[in-house]
């Protein structure tokens, strides 16, 4: 498989899930403002959508959108326990936390990146991601993480957007439980390992 990534982007969530789980694959850096792969490709005759997650599964197809990516690859190795079965209710909890994450703080946090956003802008979507912060903290304060007592796909994703609070001056230690899951997820040494991979990544570049 490959993953086509931006160092501290929302790819890094299917990347960690990646080696959580030890399957093989080939990383592939995406120039997000050119839209070029690292090797000169067009990146967005891989994904016409032009931004990071893609997958290039090992049957040759391209699968895009990260909560999508994650679940495809939690599925590949079921006995790793990263997604409950599909059909099951604990399934539509994993999806409801993907979607959760996604909708309301990915895409917050996404606005938060866009030079264009003017200050009195952010500063509402600022007020927003705090509004969920404070939702997640008690939450994990009951379990340590998202679905329960067992790391998901869902955590992978939840660290990743957690990651780029310290940019917009967002202190996490304001919600004890959310920065103590913050620290949990961040030990772990697939994690330790991707992003030490995309550090390392960003500096070749
Ligand atoms: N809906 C997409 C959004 C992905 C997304 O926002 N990717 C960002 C990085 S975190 C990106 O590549 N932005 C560059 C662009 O949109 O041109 C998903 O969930 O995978």
């Amino acid at each position: 498989m490959k993953l086509y990534f931006a160092p501290g982007a929302c790819s890094l969530s299917p990347h960690i899930v990646l080696r959580e789980l030890g399957l093989p694959f080939d990383l592939v850096k995406v120039d997000l403002a050119t839209k070029k792969t690292a090797d000169g490709g067009d990146y967005k005759a891989i994904n016409p959508k032009g931004y990071v997650p893609a997958l290039r599964t090992d049957d040759g197809q391209v699968l895009t959108e990260g909560p999508a990516l994650v679940q495809y690859l939690a599925d590949r190795k079921p006995e790793a326990g990263l997604a409950p079965a599909n059909g099951t209710f604990a399934r539509y909890q994993l999806q409801e936390r993907l979607n959760y994450i996604s909708t309301e703080i990915h895409k917050s946090f996404g606005a938060l990146f866009n030079p264009a956003m003017p200050e009195a802008a952010k500063e509402i979507f600022i007020g927003k991601l705090k509004q969920r912060f404070g939702e997640l903290d008690p939450v994990l304060a009951r379990q340590d993480f998202l679905t329960g007592a067992h790391f998901s796909v869902a955590d992978a994703y939840l660290y990743t957007v957690l990651r780029w609070s310290g940019r917009f001056n967002i202190d996490l230690n304001s919600w004890p439980a959310l920065a103590r899951f913050f620290a949990r997820v961040d030990a772990r040494p697939a994690v330790r390992a991707a992003v030490a991979a995309e550090d390392a990544a960003k500096k070749a570049a």
